[in-house]
């Protein structure tokens, strides 16, 4: 039997997917596409599954495309990669972006290529202090994809995301923090502790108004301030009505802690 190339675990609320093909780096061929996709429709699909956790097996996150599964060979004729991106990373980088809950990427080694970039697609990224991020696209002749050349400029500005993607250097876990890239470096003896800590707390939040903040802070980047102080309003009269808010204000005023479903109603 093939082993699986993404490792699916749930405890709790919590939905724990390891990319695993640690040989390999964590690189991505179709059938690890596949099954990560599988695991995040599951996801969505499941509502006591109220966060996810993505990490890699052995010591990287993900090297990206598997490169030896493209295609490509020398005086070949080269495979589109425009197609394999819109058959396999620009759906996964959708899912994550869209889904109704927290993603946490756990960055447990080196992210390269489109592996950095499905990273910070991640709603919440931590990275052990001796990974680090490599847009190493510009070394192999192509440029950054599965959403890189959208979420570096947002996060970093112009300048580092053309430093980043043209130099095609490793940016180490605890500048990438400096940086404001990712929200947190932390030792690497405690990142699986750490990553748990804060997907137990999002285990047990408002799911439903995490979705809703998490759909306003995506649509912030090419909204006018107008535009998003109505966007504003429409998502908070969603939040507004939902049994999570009422329990969480209840939960204060009777000087309790509240206890959220996650539910939408
Ligand atoms: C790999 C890979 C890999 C296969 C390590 N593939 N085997 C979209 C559209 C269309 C087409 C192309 O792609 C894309 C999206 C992309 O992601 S493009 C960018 C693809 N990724 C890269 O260019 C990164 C390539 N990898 C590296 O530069 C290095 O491996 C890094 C810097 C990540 C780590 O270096 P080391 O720690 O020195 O490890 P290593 O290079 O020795 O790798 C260990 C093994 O993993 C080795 O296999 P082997 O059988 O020799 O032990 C590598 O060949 C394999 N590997 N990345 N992407």
């Amino acid at each position: 039997m093939t082993e699986r190339t993404v490792l699916s675990m749930r405890s709790g609320g919590v939905l724990r997917l390891t990319l695993n093909r640690p040989d390999k780096l964590n690189s991505f061929t179709r059938a690890m596409h596949a099954e990560l996709r599988a695991g995040l429709e599951a996801a969505a699909a499941d509502p006591d599954c109220r966060v996810v956790v993505l990490t890699g097996a052995g010591r990287a996150f993900s090297a990206g495309q598997d490169l030896a599964d493209t295609g490509w060979a020398i005086g070949g004729v080269a495979p589109d990669a425009g197609a394999l991106l819109e058959e396999a990373y620009n759906p996964l980088i959708q899912l994550i972006t869209t889904l109704e809950k927290p993603v946490i990427a756990a960055v447990n080694g080196v992210a390269a290529g489109a592996g950095a970039n499905i990273a910070l697609a991640c709603d919440l990224v931590l990275a052990a202090r001796s990974a680090s991020f490599i847009q190493a696209f510009a070394k192999i002749g192509l440029i950054p994809d599965a959403g890189g050349t959208w979420v570096l400029p947002r996060l970093v500005g112009a300048a580092r995301a053309r430093g980043l993607a043209m130099l095609a250097e490793p940016l180490p876990a605890e500048k990438a923090e400096a940086w404001g890239l990712i929200w947190k470096a932390v030792d690497d003896d405690r990142l699986q502790a750490e990553v748990a800590a804060v997907a137990d707390k999002l285990a047990v939040a408002a799911t439903y108004g995490l979705a809703l903040t998490k759909r306003a802070i995506a649509a912030s980047s090419t909204n006018t301030l107008a535009a998003q102080l109505d966007l504003e309003c429409e998502l908070q009269r969603l939040a507004g009505a939902s049994p999570d808010c009422a329990e969480g204000i209840g939960a204060f005023l009777q000087k309790r802690p509240a206890k959220f479903s996650g539910r939408k109603a």
